[in-house]
């Protein structure tokens, strides 16, 4: 018999939610807290140790705060950059991002032409590279790429005891430390180029976070529907404005360009690639490592094509983006073969999170259960593609998980980067991993979160879930006993507890996940709350 064990849920802690009139998944998120703060949790039942762990918790907080005091005085970066390695070449990196695009829709991942665009130029960034199977993220956008600048994960940085209005603490908080942080002390540009979603009020913009520049959307893309909405109503809320592209410059307030809308959101990707081509060609001239943060607008909703491709495909919008983002990213290639830097440049192709999660979207996620916003693997893994000839053998291919919140450790140790030590990191060093020194991840188990749920882990190949959810409704399921799956026996996560009943000492390694991460969470130095 199965012993019964219950995770503390978290209706104690103050929730903070992302800005409430920021976008649909946003509201989607608040929807789900509300639900869960007025469910009671039947399954409530003592666990050993965990009582004397929440008692010790404020200890910890004052341990902390009084930690994080110390480290004001010695700040990180001083620390970081008195201990640069000078003698690490510095390599380029391209980092191509895609919105809400799944596991399944690219050519070597069984998309492509059974998608009805073959995409033979991110194809053969894998051909000369590693392509991951078992890469994982979270769930949907903000939180996602907070953990891919972070390497923490995004419940760290949204949940704060005591936590400013909410319109405040809003996407990535001042205090984390960004990836183009890191490399700005390693001497790295960096340039962010399309959505960024992590921060849309003064002092988040990625200006403020380490990037040199920035062109592209401050929140989401669903906004570009509003000034063509025929029902829209302007008078609805004082906050409601049309979204603007922006662009700034470090040290400088951004600049609102022109409205978003459906016509310009179908041109936007291509800009966003003549800005970065822009970008590469000015680093290259000044011989100056740079970073570059590709984070294309499409295939969120509204999938709408440029005009150069609009039908080019014969197989509807979706085919025609596919088309034209492997275009896109075919042209950020050459730029780097022209110019010499194919061998100088880390590039990386993934996705923040699986396909849309609104019913009547479009997505493919391959094998994969359910999309995103979801537990499962159709939201939880995307595909991922890593090209650094020389350093990383081609032509490898890898089902060991693998997380975003490992990119930031990883990169930090190509470059020669120390990662900062006065805070939890959640990510790990794939390096060796990456460069074929190893077979094995440095990584063997995540946890899931759904806003500020935590749903349930992966440890090895299996999964635990402590709620399941409705892939069509989203409707939150309790469960009388947590969903154990096999995800190589049971790949669709369809029959919970499939070929579980000879392996329930699985329970150990999967709890041991929960409760790791719980201290860890207890742990973290408590940082100054909305700075
Ligand atoms: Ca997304």
């Amino acid at each position: 018999m199965r012993e019964q064990r219950t995770i503390e849920p978290y209706t104690n802690r103050s929730w903070q939610l992302l800005k409430a009139s920021c976008t649909r998944e946003d509201r989607f998120l608040s929807e789900i807290s509300r639900g869960r703060k007025h469910r009671v949790d039947s399954r409530s039942v003592s666990r050993p140790g965990y009582d004397l762990m929440k008692s010790g918790k404020r200890a910890h907080l004052l341990a902390g705060l009084t930690a994080f005091l110390l480290t004001l005085t010695s700040p990180w970066f001083a620390t970081a950059a008195s201990q640069t390695d000078a003698t690490v070449h510095k390599p380029n990196i391209v980092l191509v991002l895609m919105d809400n695009f799944g596991w399944g829709e690219v050519g070597v991942y069984g998309g492509g032409v059974m998608r009805g665009a073959p995409t033979p130029s991110i194809d053969g960034i894998a051909a000369q590279g590693m392509r991951l199977t078992n890469f994982n993220v979270e769930a949907e956008c903000t939180p996602s790429r907070s953990a891919l600048l972070t390497g923490r994960y995004g419940i760290r940085t949204r949940q704060r005891e005591n936590s400013p209005p909410r319109g405040v603490w809003y996407g990535i908080t001042k205090w984390e430390i960004t990836l183009a942080e890191l490399l700005e002390k390693q001497g790295y540009v960096s340039g962010i180029f399309g959505k960024w979603h992590l921060g849309d009020t003064d002092g988040r913009f990625p200006t403020d976070q380490g990037f040199d520049e920035w062109i592209g959307l401050p929140r989401s893309s669903d906004r570009a529907f509003w000034p063509d909405s025929n029902s829209f109503q302007p008078d609805a809320h004082p906050d409601i404005r049309f979204a603007h592209v922006m662009s700034g410059r470090k040290g400088e307030e951004p600049k609102e360009l022109e409205v978003f809308d459906r016509a310009k959101r179908t041109v936007m990707d291509r800009e966003i690639t003549d800005n970065t081509l822009d970008f590469i060609e000015r680093q290259a001239a000044a011989a100056q490592p740079f970073f570059a943060f590709v984070t294309y607008t499409q295939t969120h909703e509204p999938v709408d094509p440029h005009p150069d491709f609009y039908g080019s495909t014969g197989h509807g919008s979706f085919a025609d983006v596919l088309a034209q983002t492997d275009t896109y990213v075919g042209e950020l290639l050459s730029k780097l073969e022209t110019l010499g830097l194919v061998e100088d440049t880390i590039f990386i192709f993934t996705s923040d999170n699986g396909r849309e999660g609104v019913p009547r979207s479009f997505g493919f996620t391959g094998p994969w259960r359910s999309g995103m916003f979801s537990p499962y693997e159709g939201s939880l893994r995307v595909p991922f593609i890593i090209r650094w000839p020389g350093k990383i053998p081609a032509q490898r291919v890898s089902n060991e998980m693998v997380h975003q919140l490992d990119v930031f450790p990883t990169i930090a140790r190509f470059v020669g980067a120390d990662t900062p030590t006065d805070r939890v990191l959640d990510g790990v060093d794939q390096s060796g991993f990456f460069m074929g020194k190893t077979d094995s991840s440095a990584r063997e188990s995540l946890v899931i979160y759904i806003g500020n749920t935590l749903f349930g882990a992966k440890w090895r190949d299996w999964k635990i879930l402590l709620k399941e959810m409705d892939s069509d409704t989203y409707a939150v399921k309790d469960i009388a006993y947590p969903s154990i799956y096999n995800l190589i026996v049971d790949p669709k996560e369809e029959v919970p507890e499939l070929n579980y009943l000879n392996d329930t000492w699985v329970d150990f390694p999967l709890y041991q996940v929960i409760e790791d991460h719980e201290v860890s969470l207890a742990d973290d130095p408590q940082l100054p709350v909305g700075d």
